[in-house]
């Protein structure tokens, strides 16, 4: 395959099929190199005396670590100047950070977590960043909170990188999902995928099954059933995975299936899951639906849901279509 660098891939993208403005090339390039410098980051473990907490909380009431604190401020640095972003929303700040007025503002608005799975930055498990990309609707000066709170079906791009045994960054801008791999020698991301396919059917199944006595009965049927194995209504055996670092099982799902599910469960009735709405389901299901599969809150399309807080969150069943399909109906039974 000769080498498609990301730009490449962009301005090939925009001849194609044309929504890819300047603004937001320059915007998937500036998020990309900024996941560049999270990777090296991430990589020094404890050669950068960067493990360990920051002894600070986010807006989540969770301990950061020294790393998530870091890469959310390579973002906002990364991203700040360049005239393609009105403002910028991340798991690890309590509100909105609008472009400074010395610099002009875009029309994009970018959301990110920009390290998940940071439970596991210690312990040398992958981890990543997730983004999300929307347009500032309405053309009101400034910009506030509001203009964030629109359906995922909205977004103008979507994508995460994966910082593991290879550094990988998922894209999505509308037309498919496409993969690039970061060559370490020349620092610059190469097409690898260009066309990424969730199988419709899996026998692999992704929950945290520690929880299984809080989760109401639709999952408990289904994913009894899963472990019911050949001898069950599946008539199947299936796999289990958790990695616990949301970024990992769903790169695993899109490059060889599988299902995902966070569910609501008894331990925090008022939550609707432990996942955030904005900053990882969204993306996620953009990504995952490009690429042929679901994702649902267990009832209704994530990408429908209108979201009402910036932080909310959500539960998430997502992957492989026929077995969302299924864990839906399942809940709507
Ligand atoms: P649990 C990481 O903290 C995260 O937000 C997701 O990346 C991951 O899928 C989930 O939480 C893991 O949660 O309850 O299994 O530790």
């Amino acid at each position: 395959m000769k080498r498609v660098s990301l730009t490449r891939y962009l301005v090939e993208q925009q001849r194609e099929h044309g929504h890819i403005p300047p603004q937001l090339r320059l915007l998937i390039e500036v998020v990309a190199r900024a996941c560049k410098h999270i990777a090296i980051s991430v990589n020094k473990g404890a050669l950068g005396e960067l493990l360990g907490t920051a002894h600070t909380e986010n807006v989540q009431g969770e301990v950061q670590k020294k790393l998530d604190v870091i890469s959310n401020e390579v973002l906002i640095e990364a991203n700040e100047w360049g005239g393609h972003l009105a403002a910028m929303a991340s798991e690890e700040m309590d509100s909105i950070h609008v472009v400074p007025n010395r610099y002009p503002q875009g029309e994009y608005l970018l959301l990110f977590d920009p390290l998940d799975g940071s439970s596991n930055i210690d312990v040398n498990v992958s981890i990543g960043t997730i983004f999300s990309v929307l347009r500032k609707v309405g053309h009101a000066r400034g910009v506030s909170e509001e203009d964030f709170l629109q359906p995922g079906k909205q977004q103008a791009a979507a994508g995460y990188c994966v910082y593991g045994p290879q550094t990988t960054l998922v894209l999505t801008l509308g037309d498919g999902v496409a993969l690039f791999t970061l060559d370490r020698e020349t620092g610059s991301w190469v097409l690898t995928e260009d066309q990424m396919r969730i199988p419709e059917d899996t026998k692999e199944f992704a929950i945290n099954m520690s929880n299984a006595r809080h989760w109401a009965e639709p999952v408990t049927r289904y994913i009894a059933e899963c472990t019911a194995g050949k001898e069950g209504p599946r008539g199947k055996d299936f796999n289990m995975r958790w990695v616990g670092s949301m970024v990992a099982d769903v790169h695993r799902i899109l490059a060889r299936g599988g299902v995902f599910l966070y569910p609501w469960d008894r331990r925090d009735p008022d939550k609707p899951g432990k996942l955030r709405l904005m900053y990882e389901a969204n993306p996620m299901a953009f990504i995952v639906e490009q690429a042929g599969g679901m994702a649902t809150d267990g009832r209704q399309r994530i990408m429908d849901i209108v979201p009402t807080k910036l932080h909310e969150r959500v539960a998430v069943v997502l992957g492989s279509r026929n077995e969302v399909q299924r864990a839906t109906e399942y809940h709507a039974g």
